[in-house]
């Protein structure tokens, strides 16, 4: 059987349904599988929270007997690796599916390949590929993990009608308004850490939580770039470190911050009595150059951060542009104007880096939000 546009309606349904549990799966990847006979859905499921189990059993469960002779729609390709439950290709075949359709399949070498082989050996026919540029999208997270061993960064920033992100010494300055505001905080929901450079930290004093009513709970990890520990022991993060994790990047050894900065050896003793506070606050210090974004990426991934949202500031953000580190760009165009003592963005419109497709336009409320993003 070919590919039918009622093939590329369910698996959007069953892409729409996987977003539901994006950043909440860790480390796995949050997968939608619909369950389809005769044109109707009769199970459908997303991957649990925290990974497990994963859709497809979830899915097959609910449709019961009905499953037999069914078409399985699923967002990456059905595992054939034992994890805490059997595979899910296995559970396909045991449910008697007829049919399965994917839209990704899995880089990841216990499945690679597998799944589907697995499937196509006990006679079930496979279909792959379906909405694949959607289905990565959706999956690109894990995919860039996965991949390339770093997380799929986001950098988000505001940009007022005067071509500013702030104003020096004012702190936190609103520049957009509260719709969007509020996608901001879907944005952090979905994204396993996000991370703003000391400068940031120390004049916004910023919290970087979600607080949207029902997404308390889903913070992301909120990590620091702050090579020589001057975050204060006073600031909003430093003071919720024990409620939402804080991580600071500091540099890797006190010669380090000799060679940049001209610090004495005292210095280093001064470093080790921030280094003790902050620790008896909640925070980790983690020793890694805070200025190789291509150092420090591998490493979170390693500790299971597939997303991360870069906030600020406009150094910070020059940081991963240069380093050629940012994935997606998400620019709010807000008609405020700052004037006098405006900080200057580190981008607009019309400069964004080549190799960024213009991805699409929304208006919240007054502000224009534009995405631009890379191939995976
Ligand atoms: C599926 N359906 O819903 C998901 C899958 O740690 P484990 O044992 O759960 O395995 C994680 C791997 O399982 C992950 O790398 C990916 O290959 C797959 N995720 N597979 O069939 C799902 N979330
Ligand atoms: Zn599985």
């Amino acid at each position: 059987m070919s590919i039918t546009p009622h093939d590329e309606r369910f698996m959007a349904a069953a892409i729409r349904l996987s977003r539901w549990h994006l950043g909440r799966t860790a480390t796995n990847p949050s997968v939608g599988c619909l369950i389809v006979r005769d044109g109707v859905i009769v199970g459908r499921a997303v991957t649990a929270l925290s990974g497990r189990p994963h859709a497809e059993t979830q899915a097959l469960a609910e449709a019961g007997a009905l499953a037999r002779g069914a078409t399985a729609y699923v967002t990456l390709e059905p595992c054939s690796h034992h994890g805490r439950t059997p595979p899910c290709s296995e559970a396909l075949i045991a449910y008697g599916v007829a049919r399965v359709v994917i839209s990704v399949t899995d880089p990841d070498p216990r499945v690679s390949g597998r799944g589907i082989g697995m499937l196509r050996e006990a006679g079930i026919e496979v279909d792959a590929g379906v909405l694949e540029a959607e289905g990565r999208q959706s999956l690109a997270a894990y995919l860039t993990r996965q991949t390339k061993n770093r997380p799929y960064v986001t950098l988000k920033f505001a940009v007022s009608a005067d071509g500013m992100i702030g104003r020096e010494g004012a702190g936190q300055v609103a520049i957009t308004g509260p719709e969007a505001s509020a996608q901001v905080q879907a944005l952090r929901a979905e994204t396993d850490a996000i991370l703003v450079g000391i400068g940031t930290a120390i004049a916004d004093d910023p919290l970087l939580t979600v607080r949207a009513p029902g997404l308390q709970s889903q913070s992301p990890i909120r990590i620091v770039l702050d090579p020589s520990l001057a975050l204060p022991l006073t600031s909003k993060l430093v003071e919720t470190a024990r409620e939402v994790p804080v991580i600071v990047v500091a540099s890797e050894e006190a010669s380090l911050l000799e060679a940049e900065g001209g610090n004495t050896p005292a210095d280093a003793a001064e470093m080790e009595s921030r280094r003790a506070a902050l620790e008896a606050a909640g925070v980790e210090v983690v020793h890694c150059n805070p200025y190789h974004p291509e150092v420090l990426l591998p490493a979170l991934a390693t500790r299971g951060i597939s997303s991360l949202l870069v906030e600020g500031g406009a150094k910070t953000a020059r940081l991963f542009l240069e380093a050629g580190l940012i994935d997606r760009i998400q620019l709010y165009q807000a008609p405020v104007v700052i004037g006098e003592g405006g900080i200057e963005s580190p981008l607009d419109a019309t400069d964004i880096p080549s190799g960024f497709a213009h991805t699409g336009t929304l208006m919240f409320g007054e502000d224009r939000l534009d995405e631009y993003e890379r191939g995976l």
